[in-house]
């Protein structure tokens, strides 16, 4: 089924109605913090396109209606409706990101490595994860801490050898867990082999490996993530080069048959080693717009970046994802889960459905920031907020698709820090957002420390972050502000939070004896995995609990999700339900008192974040009752 073409004389409901149209209405609305009635209510939903820009003449760029329609109309298929959910390991799985560089170190020399995580990996199997996840350990000059690789096919030798990798792998398996590897592949290092001959010779095949462009002045004005211009200039060969993250992160030009050549290929040496699948970096960003049109003003205004409309969900995406899971994933029955920001609900069924053959699973990222923010604006987060996405996301994604469930990566803050910064909830947080995220229907993702109510560190000052991201904002704030307030704004947003060592001790020495590449602020006693593994009713052991609660329990898996009383303010209740069992999760999501919804007869306590238990919720109280 297609969506009719949408011109200005279309509606808004015509607009509403296509997949790209209702994500991007959604999305604009979540930035500006509004409900979805001023779209849905009849006399915006029957308003013209083109009267609504008459009347927004004034503060919209003149050509935004027509970057709006060329994106709506490039994809018009509509996603199929809900189907029979098909069963798979992966759906049953607990995954576990491990961030190499900073799990646990072995020789050490200050820096996790390949070891490191072997000689982990029964602490792994203890909390009953049976998945891993782990972040590049491919060769890298760390511009970006590996997501910047120069060869695919070398392991860092900061990390280990490919001997070590191998072990680790089989080790993996001997405990019947699975691993999926980071596959970076919507550019490489400047310092990859590809590159350097591309810039050594624009005759050699290689040059077409990349993007270069050599007019004049630069070609557009796309900007990078990380700040500046998304264009590098090669004065040796006077193009051109571009880079949507760092300065040294050059973007693959995939229109190139022979660069999906080499990188299925690449991908298949893997495979045949036996990974189990990947995690696909921004793999949303590989097709960009014919002729690289600029970016429009008023969509840079609202979304933060200039020129993402051309390549966020570029023309030939669904092709490129499709023709690696043929040609890659799908003889080896590997696993995919695609990292996609920017993409909405229903791109994602589109990119993910069971009957669509591209990714399996995508990361979402919406739920990460509160309405109306932004990563590096410091505010508290409502988990109301985090509620009203759950619910529309169970409700609407459909059996067809599948979701990942999670709150922490390597690329932003700790999220309990944006609920609470008070001492006393951080238990009863970390354990309610573990019961919402291993209750409710999907895939979890857990990332190292959350185990142990990993919160944000305490940075005294600049010199203690590393990340490229933070060190760059952090000169453009400087630019606006002085020192303290730039400082403080990198602090909100710096994705190092979550890049400091694992916390495996008090004391700090079990992640390394060595001076450790960036140090962690946060020595908050019963904190560690030490004291959490030997404390009963620890964070830890919460975790443990959950996760072999779901393993026993399809009806946490597969089972229908029924919420209750979606409308009370603070309050979530659910329940999981299939043909053999029942369970009721009722949860406070504030930090104060609140009275209980559910009747507690015939029913038996499986989990509560609390000691004892009460007729009042208490703050961040979880709570997982089952009849039957
Ligand atoms: O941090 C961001 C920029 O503001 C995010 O948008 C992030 O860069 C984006 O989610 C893409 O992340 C992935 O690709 C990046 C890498 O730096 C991240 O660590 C990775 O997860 C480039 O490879
Ligand atoms: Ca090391």
């Amino acid at each position: 089924m297609k969506a009719p073409v949408i011109t200005k004389n279309s509606r808004i409901k015509d607009l509403y109605q296509t997949p790209m149209g209702k994500d991007l209405v959604h999305k604009v609305l979540l930035q500006m913090n509004q409900k979805r009635t001023i779209i849905t209510n009849p006399i915006v939903s029957h308003l013209k396109i083109k009267t609504v820009e008459k009347l927004l003449k004034k503060q919209f760029d003149p050509n935004f209606f027509d970057a709006l329609l060329t994106l709506v109309n490039q994809e018009r298929t509509l996603p199929s409706k809900t189907s029979t959910i098909q069963e798979t390991w992966w759906k049953e799985a607990v995954f576990y990101q491990i961030y190499p560089r900073s799990f646990c170190d072995a020789n050490q020399d200050g820096i996790g490595d390949i070891q490191g995580i072997i000689s982990k990996l029964d602490y792994l199997q203890a909390i009953g994860v049976n998945a891993v996840w782990l972040s590049p350990i491919y060769d890298s000059p760390n511009d970006d801490n590996g997501y910047d690789i120069r060869d695919y096919y070398q392991i860092l030798d900061t990390f280990g050898s490919m001997e070590d990798f191998e072990l680790l792998l089989n080790e993996v398996h001997q405990r019947e867990m699975k691993l999926i590897m980071d596959l970076v592949v919507n550019h490489t290092s400047d310092e990859h082999e590809w590159y350097k001959q591309a810039v050594e010779d624009t005759q050699s095949k290689y040059h077409d490996y990349y993007i270069f462009r050599s007019s004049k002045e630069i070609p557009n004005n796309w900007k990078s993530f990380f700040g500046g211009p998304a264009w590098r200039y090669e004065s040796t060969i006077n193009e051109w080069a571009m880079h949507l993250f760092s300065t040294k992160q050059m973007d693959l030009n995939w229109e190139n048959n022979e660069v999906q050549e080499d990188i299925m290929s690449m991908i298949r040496w893997w495979l045949d080693k036996g990974v189990d699948g990947f995690r696909m970096d921004v793999i949303n960003y590989l097709s960009k717009a014919k002729g690289l049109p600029d970016g429009n003003k008023t969509i840079s205004d609202m979304i933060g970046y200039t020129g993402i409309e051309h390549y966020f969900y570029g023309p030939k995406l669904y092709d490129y994802l499709t023709k690696i899971k043929k040609q890659a994933f799908m003889p080896y029955n590997a696993f995919s889960v695609g990292e996609m920001p920017g993409i909405g609900m229903e791109m994602g069924k589109l990119l993910t459905g069971d009957d669509r053959h591209a990714l399996d699973m995508f990361f979402s990222f919406d739920h990460l920031e509160a309405p109306g923010h932004v990563r590096f604006d410091d505010y508290v987060y409502d988990l109301n907020d985090l509620k009203d996405y759950l619910i529309d996301w169970t409700l609407n994604y459909g059996n067809h698709c599948w979701m990942a469930l999670f709150y922490n990566n390597h690329d932003n803050p700790r999220f309990i820090s944006k609920v609470s910064k008070q001492p006393e909830h951080r238990p009863y947080l970390s354990t309610l957002l573990a019961v919402i995220q291993l209750t409710l229907k999907g895939t979890p993702f857990i990332y190292q420390g959350d185990e142990i109510g990993a919160i944000n560190q305490a940075f005294p000052n600049m010199n203690e972050l590393r990340d490229v991201e933070s060190l760059n904002m952090y000169q453009s704030y400087l630019e606006t502000s002085n020192e303290q307030e730039a400082f403080n704004k990198v602090l909100a947003g710096s994705r190092d939070h979550t890049r400091v060592p694992m916390k495996w001790d008090q004391r700090n020495v079990g992640f390394s004896k060595g001076v450790s590449w960036i140090k962690g602020f946060d020595d908050t006693e019963g904190y560690d995995v030490e004291s959490q593994m030997k404390q009963e009713r620890s964070i830890w052991h919460s975790y443990q609990l959950l996760i072999e609660l779901r393993k026993n329990n399809r009806a946490l898996i597969y089972g229908d999700v029924v919420f209750y009383k979606a409308k009370k303010k603070d309050y979530f209740m659910y329940q999981r339900i299939d043909q053999d069992q029942v369970f009721w999760i009722e949860c406070n999501l504030s930090s104060q008192p609140l009275k209980r919804c559910l009747d507690l007869q015939n029913k038996k306590l499986v989990y509560s974040n609390y000691e004892q238990t009460s007729n009042v919720l208490r703050p961040y109280e979880a709570t997982i009752y089952r009849l039957r």
